[in-house]
């Protein structure tokens, strides 16, 4: 039975990044204030975490620790003078009603009195930091409270992080249960890892903990297959767009392309948008979370010949479609596209100018309803471009400061980049091309978003593994 929820401080030296912790462990991007600057926290602030609207955790955020060395003096002074043995919380409780505590050591009195009623505490600590008198003395002074402490390694992926020497230190000060951990990549069992450990210093709260646990893997997963979901609901709805040209010349062409792009455009922001506030991260802190994206959007067009090219993709279905009509658009003629009419094609061969010149005459001629449509090559890069979001959202935390910086290699998701077979039905089917909203009830384009996501989810285990 779980009743009250558990109350965690989180402590440590200023500028370790434990507000960062907070914010990688609530998934909330705009918790609290995080700089590089020392002294960023003034205050104590609570996080809670819920499971099934109950709230199981509830996180305290507190300044950082500056003052170790003078105030461990202190409280010795303080022991000295007085004549009966004082446990360790005894003799903080007096140090919190002494005048220093509103003054001098106002920042650490906030620390002390919120770890006093807590349950347990992560001490963070900056790994690439040497061990010094201030970190012992700060442990000291904690450790006075009664509180089990679990001590966090941030920064643990940075090459320059001391974890042995961190380690045996920690030993000399009885604190053998040890996290790494960094908020800004954490390993993807990082959190799981974090809570087993608290649950070891913790035994009666076990129960709590592996709820916690388990629903954090329930929810991780369920994230996933709507976001497969959402990917395939674009690439369907891609897949089946075309654009009618009525008359035959250079102008409309280029006219239709550019209804096209557009559309294409507008429909894969929409479902970073979507990913994003799926994953929680806001659009506006997009920049600073270490994503692939710029403001929130793709830094290349998806149209942009030189991505098709970086990412090792044809432009175009056929020689002729790509310059007849643009990077990554098939213009078809009778339900045949010219890239597979290699005779047609070899005519128009050229690109724009020359259709301008001597094309119209000839296009006039072919019969048979005219239309573009979107390539493969699109659609192979709009499913690669926000699968590697997910990946990046699924890897970083929400405390990264830093853009990652894009492989551009589109990610083999589909075997031998082979569309699957939902995306060849939804070229068949150009009423699924309006989105999901607006083809609410249509089964059969409601069964490819299904399929496509399985296709999705099984292409994304292959990459996870890599
Ligand atoms: N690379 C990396 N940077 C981190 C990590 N954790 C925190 N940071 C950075 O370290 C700086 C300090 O992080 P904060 O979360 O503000 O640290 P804090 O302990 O809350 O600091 P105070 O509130 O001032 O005590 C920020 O620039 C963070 O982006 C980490 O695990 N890896
Ligand atoms: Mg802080």
């Amino acid at each position: 039975m779980i009743s009250k929820p558990l109350h965690i401080t989180v402590a440590g030296h200023t500028n370790t990044g434990k507000t960062s912790l907070l914010r990688t462990l609530t998934r909330d991007a705009r918790f609290g204030e995080v700089s590089d600057r020392p002294g960023t926290t003034r205050h104590v602030e609570a996080a809670r975490l819920l499971v099934d609207g109950k709230v199981l955790l509830e996180l305290y955020d507190t300044p950082g620790i500056e003052e170790s060395i003078d105030l461990l003096a202190l409280l010795e002074e303080q022991a000295a003078s007085n004549d009966s043995r004082e446990d360790g919380p005894s003799r903080i409780r007096r140090f919190l009603d002494s005048a220093p505590a509103k003054d001098r050591f106002e920042q650490e009195a906030k620390v002390l009195r919120q770890l006093l009623r807590s349950d347990a505490a992560f001490y963070v600590l900056d790994a690439r930091d040497p061990v010094l008198a201030k970190h012992r003395d700060e442990l000291e002074i904690l450790r006075l409270c009664g509180v089990p402490l679990l001590p966090l390694l941030n920064f643990s992926a940075d090459p320059a992080a001391r974890e042995t020497v961190w380690r045996e230190a920690l030993a000399g000060l009885g604190l053998h249960a040890i996290v790494r951990f960094d908020t800004v990549a954490p390993a993807e069992d990082g959190e799981r890892l974090l809570y087993e450990k608290l649950a070891s210093l913790l035994d009666p709260h076990r129960d709590l903990l592996n709820k916690l646990i388990q629903n954090h893997a329930e929810e991780a997963r369920l994230r996933q297959l709507a976001a497969m979901e959402q990917i395939a609901d674009l690439l369907i709805g891609v897949a089946a767009l075309r654009e009618r040209v009525s008359t035959m010349n250079a102008d409309s062409l280029e006219k239709g392309v550019e209804l096209l792009n557009r559309t294409v455009r507008a429909r894969e922001q929409a479902c970073v948008e979507r990913l994003l506030s799926l994953y929680r991260f806001y659009p506006d802190d997009v920049e600073t979370a270490a994503l692939p994206l710029v403001d929130g959007r793709w830094q290349m067009d998806a149209f942009d010949p030189l991505l098709l090219q970086t990412m090792g993709v044809r432009v175009g279905g056929g020689a002729a479609a790509g310059a007849a009509a643009g990077a990554g658009i098939d213009l078809m003629v009778g339900g045949l596209t010219l890239g597979a009419a290699a005779a047609i094609g070899a005519l128009l061969g050229g690109g724009l100018q020359t259709l301008r010149h001597y094309g119209s005459g000839l296009l006039g001629k072919l019969t048979g309803e005219k239309s573009l449509r979107v390539d493969d090559s699109i659609l192979l890069v709009l499913a690669s471009r926000q699968c590697e979001l997910i990946l990046a959202l699924e890897r970083r935390g929400h405390a990264a400061q830093q853009r990652a910086v894009s492989s551009r290699e589109l990610l083999p998701l589909f075997p031998e980049n082979v569309l699957p077979a939902a995306i060849r039905l939804a070229r068949a089917n150009p009423s699924w091309a309006q989105d999901k909203s607006a083809s609410f009830g249509d089964e059969g384009r409601e069964d490819a978003v299904v399929t496509l996501s399985h296709d999705l989810d099984t292409g994304m285990s292959t990459l996870r593994q890599r």
